[in-house]
């Protein structure tokens, strides 16, 4: 698929990531066009001369694409098109805070559900951040450090959320009405008065885990009067629950039903 260049030489075989990047660039600027042609005279920053050399740049870009890469092959225009689609119609995001205390599984909830595999942690100080892409519905996640020092700090990140994600360790039964505590100053922060609440009831494997039904119990979960909730049994380590979940706050945040 590699072509010759004008001395002669090969080119080096542009790698996925190239093609990745060449194909990103192209719909930038495809969509920085289509969306600039309808701006100009409405907005007067964006002038005829500087959409003009937009377009010759992106005709640059696509050229010297073809001639030192691949050819835009049916593949490559598949993923161009499907770029290009969700730039100028992008799918809406959805900001999930993913709270716990210390040692519930926030992380390996995380990335397994962003890598699907188990990762190793250690203790979260500060913040993880990932987006996710469920059923075409995407999710920006912060994962939140839950050490005690760390939970006041929780708040400072509620701003324009969508969804709480309240994970447990199904078999910390010491602390759970430490999470009680937790969750009930949560609940009234202004920032989350639109928020929906989903509690995993995490690490499922594990035979001492109590039930979804003791923890709903343990957190007074019926008490919550002004929050949608839902109480979800999983395994961070199996992936066990964690797409039902996901699932859950999907429909709940766009009122649709996702499957
Ligand atoms: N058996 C089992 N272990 C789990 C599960 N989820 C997480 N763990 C383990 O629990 C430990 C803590 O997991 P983390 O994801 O780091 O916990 P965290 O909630 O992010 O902790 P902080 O970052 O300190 O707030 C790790 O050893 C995980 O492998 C699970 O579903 N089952
Ligand atoms: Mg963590």
């Amino acid at each position: 698929m590699s072509q010759r260049g004008e001395d002669g030489a090969l080119p080096s075989y542009p790698s996925m990531a190239d093609e990745e990047e060449v194909t990103t660039c192209i719909c930038r600027s495809i969509v920085f066009c289509l969306r600039s042609m309808d701006a100009v005279g409405r907005r007067p920053w964006v002038t005829a001369s500087q959409l003009r050399s937009r377009w010759q740049q992106l005709c640059k870009r696509v050229l010297q694409y073809r001639k030192y890469g691949t050819n835009l092959g049916v593949t490559n225009m598949g993923a161009l098109m499907s770029k290009f689609w969700f730039m100028m119609f992008p799918a809406k995001e959805y900001k999930i805070v993913v709270v716990g205390l210390d040692n519930a599984g926030k992380t390996t909830t995380l990335y397994k559900l962003h890598l699907g595999e188990v990762v190793t942690t250690h203790p979260t100080v500060g913040s993880n951040v990932e987006e996710l892409v469920y059923k075409n519905i995407r999710f920006e996640v912060w994962d939140l450090g839950g050490q005690d020092r760390l939970r006041t700090s929780w708040a400072t990140y509620y701003r324009g959320t969508h969804a709480v994600i309240v994970v447990i360790d199904s078999t910390d039964r010491d602390r759970i009405s430490i999470m009680k505590e937790e969750l009930m100053r949560l609940l009234p922060n202004e920032d989350l008065q639109n928020a929906v609440i989903l509690v995993f009831a995490n690490k499922q494997d594990l035979k001492d885990a109590m039930t979804a039904a003791e923890i709903t119990d343990a957190l007074s979960l019926h008490s919550i009067k002004n929050h949608d909730w839902h109480i979800q049994p999983c395994s961070a380590l199996t992936g066990d629950g964690l797409y039902d979940g996901l699932g859950w706050i999907a429909q709940r945040v766009t009122g649709k039903a996702t499957s």
